[in-house]
């Protein structure tokens, strides 16, 4: 079996950034300081999952990416989207609002380890603890886009 398919892979942040990143499991968990979370969500097929993770704030993981806002200015970071991707595809979006500590302040994860287990062989799991469903807890995380999102505008959405 090759060594880059357990622990290197990398998941990829890019986007509007001035320093987009490559990071694997071992670099979210050396690089920043890791949180911890106990969480309890809902599955539509398969009911209460109940989890206990570690790992850095997403919002510290981005900051270092450098988004191309006015870090200054929190109308300027209210513009901003993240894409989170999984190794299947499976992918949602956050809102930097969400993260931003003068707005949701939500301690959303890029998790190190579940129940124990680090995840450098599965990759990197999205945390939202704030989440009643767990839709967005991406697992085997790929990519994370971070950028504006247009104006919906006529020409994106002409009239009929
Ligand atoms: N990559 C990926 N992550 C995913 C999903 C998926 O289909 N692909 N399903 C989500 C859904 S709907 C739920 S409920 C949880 C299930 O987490 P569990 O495996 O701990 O039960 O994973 C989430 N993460
Ligand atoms: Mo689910």
């Amino acid at each position: 079996m090759s060594r880059l398919s357990t622990g290197l892979r990398r998941l990829v942040i890019r986007g509007q950034l001035s320093r987009p990143l490559a990071l694997t499991v071992a670099d979210l968990r050396e690089r920043w300081p890791q949180r911890r979370a106990e969480v309890v969500f809902d599955c539509a097929t398969n009911g209460p999952r109940r989890h206990t993770f570690e790992g850095p704030l997403l919002r510290e993981v981005i900051a270092e990416a450098g988004p191309a806002f006015d870090a200054r200015r929190r109308k300027d970071r209210s513009r901003f989207l993240l894409s989170v991707t999984g190794g299947d595809g499976h992918h949602a979006v956050l809102s930097w609002a969400e993260l931003d500590a003068d707005f949701g302040d939500s301690p959303i994860l890029l998790a190190t380890a579940m129940d124990g287990h680090g995840l450098d062989d599965a990759g990197s799991q999205l945390v939202v603890p704030s989440d009643r469903c767990g839709a967005r807890y991406i697992s085997a995380i790929t990519g994370i886009w971070v950028g504006a999102c247009a104006v919906p505008g006529e020409a994106e959405f002409p009239r009929g």
